[in-house]
């Protein structure tokens, strides 16, 4: 069975961006692959945060991916920080990973334009994320679209590697992407990120769905209800793909062109439809929240399986790097 990887940052609460461009692919692959799915918190700080808020927020997002279908008896779920392997590798990476690449990346140059003083671990974030990929020699990482030109970086730092250390040791990863490459954020302006706050939460209530969906952003054209829209360039008709059934998503494009619903209308139906799709996941991670116990028990046994896989590939990065091994 070929190994899948992929991460996901502690950085603020699971959003419907992250849920459909990665999460939602990620439960549907535990049946095919073995899967390695990691709470990056070494990434997250890399980005201004709270140490107060860090460890609630870690512990959350567990809580909210087993709720979403992580199925920790099929894969592997751990937190970053708890296997050292990756900021070892991480620090191994950076004397193959191209600076001028990692200062042309578009996630680093949005960030940093973002913050007054901009930290090394910001233009380094690509290579702590290659080690991630590549400490379990991961084949197949499934991300959202904004994620694929690291995942290039990863495979250029894995040729790098390879020629000058080891032939073929570490595989160049794949992406798999899921038909929600990239989902705006209710803005229109950006895509949803956490850091950006124009989310949906996947476990916010009925109520703050609906506060959220109503003054989000649609086809500019539709100043006044009579207007006509095109569904094409509007956010919402966008996300009614992803909730809706297809009959009704043809409606509302209907509906939309021939100024038949207002866009209130058109929201009101996607609110429905997304509230009852992210119901399960709400009630289970309820249900997990009374049970912290567990979830840190899910997370310390994955953290050991992933330790095992972690530690033998790095003693053989140690081994062809030259370094003296450690005891008598
Ligand atoms: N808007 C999005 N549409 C589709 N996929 C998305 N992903 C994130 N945003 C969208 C995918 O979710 C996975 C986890 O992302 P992450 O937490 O590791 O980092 P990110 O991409 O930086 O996510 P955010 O929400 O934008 O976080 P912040 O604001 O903290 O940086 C990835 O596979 C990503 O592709």
């Amino acid at each position: 069975m070929s190994r899948v990887f992929s991460g996901i940052q502690p950085s603020g609460e699971l959003h419907i961006g992250n849920y459909l461009g990665a999460v939602k692919n990620w439960v549907t692959l535990q049946s095919e692959f073995e899967c390695i799915f990691c709470i990056v918190d070494l990434h997250a700080i890399t980005q201004p945060y709270e140490p107060a808020e860090l460890e609630a927020r870690t512990l959350e997002m567990a809580t909210s991916l087993l709720a979403a279908g992580i199925d920790p008896e099929r894969s592997t779920l751990f937190v970053q920080s708890h296997v050292p392997e990756h900021a070892e590798l991480a620090w191994v990476f950076n004397i193959v990973a191209p600076l001028g690449e990692l200062e042309r990346m578009t996630q680093f140059k949005e960030k940093a334009a973002r913050q007054e003083s901009v930290p090394a671990g910001l233009l380094n974030y690509p290579v702590l994320q290659a080690a991630d990929i590549l400490l379990y020699r991961a084949e197949r990482v499934p991300v959202g679209e904004d994620q694929l030109q690291h995942l290039e970086l990863a495979r250029e730092i894995a040729r790098r590697w390879n020629a000058r250390f080891g032939r073929d040791f570490f595989p160049e990863p794949q992406a798999m992407l899921s038909p929600a490459t990239r989902i705006m954020g209710l803005d229109g302006a950006a895509k949803m990120s956490k850091s950006l706050g124009n989310t949906i939460g996947v476990l916010e209530s009925p109520e703050a769905i609906w506060e959220k969906l109503r003054p989000a952003m649609t086809d500019p054209a539709r100043k006044t209800r009579r207007d006509p829209g095109n569904p094409d360039i509007c956010n919402i008709y966008r996300l009614h793909q992803f909730f809706s059934a297809p009959a009704e998503v043809t409606m509302v494009a209907e509906q939309c062109r021939s100024a038949g619903w207002g866009c209130l209308d058109c929201k009101r139906v996607l609110a429905d439809n997304m509230i009852a799709a992210l119901a399960p996941v709400r009630e289970r991670a309820a249900a997990l929240a009374a049970r912290p116990a567990y979830v840190r028990e899910v997370l310390a046994a994955g953290a050991a399986r992933a330790r095992r896989i972690a530690g033998a590939v790095m003693g053989e990065v140690r081994q062809r790097m030259g370094f003296l091994p450690a005891g008598v």
